[in-house]
């Protein structure tokens, strides 16, 4: 079985959004047309509340991407997004969700940030995505989405540690900084990630 995971195609990582990528909207008729590919399609989303401890305005006196220390790790503070039921946390009005069959959200806990789909950043609760895959009897896990060096990057290196074959499309991923994914695809091929290009992907 081979699923296709979607982080992140959310309004506020869009131009335009609160937390843009930069060509971040481009990726989605990409994403839509490889979707029929797959056996199972899930997909994840952020999904702050307010408040939020990643937010450069939970925190006095700093500034958005600056780095501070929280519970020990290094977290970039983020200006305000994603927050639960807000526009900025909805899909990107143009992914296709029809074949979506299940969402993960994450971030929820105000305490502490989550970059991967299957756990927060301290590896403290899992989402449940793991499991979910592995009684789906899930082998193969292709990702997708945004931003390529937070979110999509921890996922993929979860997945890696959980055991899956994963594979990054990437040319379905935009980075924040481009010098920062080149980094990312070093890291995801030492562990044992593979990468390719959408125009690669073979299906029997
Ligand atoms: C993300 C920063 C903060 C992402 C989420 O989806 O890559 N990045 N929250
Ligand atoms: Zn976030």
């Amino acid at each position: 079985m081979n699923a296709l995971i979607i982080i992140d195609v959310q309004n506020d990582f869009m131009p335009g959004g609160a937390l843009a990528v930069p060509q971040g909207d481009e990726i989605v008729p990409l994403i839509n047309d490889l979707q029929e590919n797959f056996d199972l399609v899930v997909a994840t989303q952020d999904w702050h509340p307010g408040e939020h401890a990643s937010f450069a305005s939970s925190h006095k006196g700093s500034e958005e991407f600056e780095v501070i220390k929280l519970e020990g790790l290094d977290q970039v503070l983020w200006p305000e997004h994603c927050i639960q039921n807000t526009k900025g946390a909805e899909f990107h009005p143009d992914l296709k969700t029809a074949r979506i069959e299940a969402i993960f959200r994450k971030g929820t806990n105000k305490k502490i940030d989550s970059y991967s789909g299957f756990y927060d950043n301290a590896h403290l609760k899992s989402t449940g995505l793991a499991g979910y895959l592995k009684e789906k009897n899930v082998k193969n896990l292709f990702f997708a989405g945004l931003a390529a060096e937070y979110c999509v990057h921890f996922s993929v290196i979860d997945a890696i540690g959980e055991g899956f074959n994963t594979v990054l499309i990437e040319d379905a991923t935009k980075a924040l900084q481009v010098e920062d994914f080149e980094k990312s695809k070093l890291e995801i091929l030492r562990k044992g990630g593979q990468i390719i290009k959408s125009q690669d992907l073979k299906f029997n």
